[in-house]
């Protein structure tokens, strides 16, 4: 039944084309989508998510299947706008939450384990009292953002992180799309995060933001999952 909801509403929009939902496929630098899968890992989970019920894979790393030695790793600058394009665009309502882990070697050899990841940028819902609520992302064939000037140099995984909502007041429903760029910081401030976390280890099923209903009552408040963006030592 779950999966009719989504496939029916799914077969409307595939009407653009659409596949079978969506995939974060390249980076952005400075404006400029690069190729794709160029610097964003494969992974073999076409265009599905991964669900809530699955919050302890190592998938949630960077999807399922994507390991790093089949991509390069691109020169990026501490504070710079980057980004991923969505292909082909987001329709579902829900969050996007932007992830980095700094690789102790090569990004391309890195795995992502370890206490190692932190926020640097959310989209949270519009929310008005009740009233209202909205997902600026909806149709976004896009999503573009700073990285943190504050940061060490070296190589790191970028991860991108939309959590579609549409389905969240069932438990385990709540869907998980994920890409990773391997980048490699330079003109960054020496900072280290002071709040890192593990992934899979930050997210739960039951969190607040994952299990919920976004349609009645209209929330007031969202909590976002997972831990607030990072600051950096000095
Ligand atoms: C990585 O490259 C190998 C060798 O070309 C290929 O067999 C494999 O399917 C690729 N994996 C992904 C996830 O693209
Ligand atoms: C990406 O991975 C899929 C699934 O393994 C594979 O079919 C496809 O050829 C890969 N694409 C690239 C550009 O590596
Ligand atoms: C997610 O959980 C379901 C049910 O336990 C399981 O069948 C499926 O293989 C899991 N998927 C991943 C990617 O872990
Ligand atoms: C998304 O795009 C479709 C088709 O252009 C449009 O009908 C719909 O109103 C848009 N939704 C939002 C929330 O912008
Ligand atoms: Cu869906």
């Amino acid at each position: 039944m779950l999966s009719f909801i989504c496939y029916f509403v799914f077969g409307l929009l595939s009407l653009r084309g659409a596949f079978a939902h969506w995939v974060f496929s390249a980076l952005i630098v400075d404006g400029e989508a690069t190729e794709n899968w160029q610097y964003v890992r494969n992974h073999t989970n076409a265009e599905y998510p991964i669900k809530s019920e699955n919050m302890t894979t190592t998938d949630m790393r960077c999807n399922v299947g994507a390991v790093g030695t089949n991509t390069s790793t691109a020169p990026v600058k501490a504070g710079s706008t980057v980004g991923f394009t969505v292909n082909p665009l987001i329709f579902h309502s829900g969050v996007v939450d932007v992830y980095m882990a700094r690789a102790p070697g090569k990004a391309a050899d890195f795995d992502g384990s370890g206490d190692v990841w932190f926020k640097i940028y959310e989209i949270p819902p519009v929310l008005d009292g009740g009233e209202s609520i909205e997902f600026s992302t909806f149709n976004a064939t896009q999503i573009e953002f700073p990285l943190p000037a504050a940061i060490e140099d070296g190589e790191y995984l970028l991860r991108i992180e939309f959590l579609a909502l549409h389905l969240a007041n069932y438990l385990g429903k709540a869907e998980f799309y994920i890409g990773c760029a391997q980048v490699a910081v330079t003109g960054g401030g020496g900072g280290k995060p002071t709040k890192t976390v593990a992934i899979p280890g930050a997210y739960s099923s039951t969190d607040p933001g994952i299990y919920m209903n976004i349609y009645t009552p209209i929330p007031t408040v969202y909590v976002m999952p997972g831990p607030p963006i990072s600051d950096f030592t000095q």
